[in-house]
């Protein structure tokens, strides 16, 4: 008998959408919980279909669809779950009624009101759902300024803390895509994480296009950090450190639109496609 035939990754089951394009959703969120060492499940919230002009359709599952595959999930016991788009009201209600009853398991809430082309990913009933049921539940939920000051009526700091206070849940709210004004300094990107401290977390800004599904890595990569055991503020830093690095790596990609992030940076560095693309056609 071989013990090693009884370890398996960390599992993280993503709750969210699946972007046809691939650069958002569940197809980020794949990527980057292999990519990032973890194992992925996957429950469906609804199927859009984008372009590189943005979203042309949203089509929902219904609540027990999405139900039925939240409870065969959790049958594998992951060891985090990642939220991201939700679409409705009757889907955030079915999420947090199955979550109820599994309150121990370390849940990242990534606010997904819409896309980056405007598109509405979550209606309003759902937002005002969003923030009653799911919201105190999660361990740590990641919005972006806009998002923050939607949900919370606020983007304040101190106040986005007293939040934080009442509810024992951390707050991320990312900087990368938000108005310069409030973001500070152009060359830099700062994400401000919220608990009985208020830290801000600045790296520089990666100029790019191809920034679709940001948001979607940087709290996949949370979820799949602290499935592997690491601490909630730890998982953070690392997730930062990955979606920094999958940004640079697609920076100058030529991409029709906003362009996706790399997430397999690193297989890059062991495998060099440009020369193997090159062999195959002089063969
Ligand atoms: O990045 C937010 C997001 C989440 N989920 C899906 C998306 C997007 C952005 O486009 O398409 C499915």
């Amino acid at each position: 008998m071989t013990a090693a035939t009884t370890i398996i990754p960390p599992i993280v089951l993503s709750i969210a959408g699946s972007d046809t394009s691939g650069g958002a959703g569940i197809q980020a969120d794949l990527k980057t919980i292999s990519a990032c060492g973890a194992y992925a499940m996957t429950a469906i919230t609804a199927i859009t279909t984008q372009d590189p002009n943005g979203v042309r359709n949203v089509w929902p599952v219904t609540a027990e669809q999405l139900g039925d595959q939240i409870e065969a999930a959790l049958t594998y016991q992951p060891a985090a779950i990642k939220i991201g788009m939700l679409g409705n009201a009757s889907l955030v209600h079915v999420v947090a009624d199955i979550l109820d009853s599994h309150p121990h398991i370390p849940l990242v809430l990534d606010t997904v009101i819409r896309s980056s082309s405007g598109s509405a990913l979550l209606d309003n009933a759902g937002i005002k759902i969003l923030l009653e049921r799911l919201l105190p539940r999660a361990t740590i939920v990641t919005p972006n300024r806009q998002e923050a000051r939607e949900i919370f009526d606020d983007a304040d700091e101190l106040s986005l803390q007293n939040w934080t206070k009442k509810t024992g849940v951390l707050l991320l709210v990312t900087g990368g895509d938000s108005d310069l004004a409030l973001a500070g300094d152009a060359r830099f990107c700062t994400d401000v994480l919220i608990s009985d401290n208020i830290e801000h977390l600045t790296s520089s800004r990666i100029e790019t296009q191809n920034h679709h599904g940001t948001g979607c890595t940087l709290s996949a990569a949370i979820a799949s950090f602290i499935a592997h055991g690491f601490s909630v503020p730890e998982a953070v830093q690392y997730a930062r450190q990955f979606v920094q690095q999958a940004l640079r790596a697609a920076a100058d990609q030529q991409w029709a639109g906003y362009g996706p992030l790399n997430h397999f940076f690193a297989f890059g560095q062991f495998f060099n496609f440009e020369k193997s693309i090159s062999l195959e056609i002089g063969s």
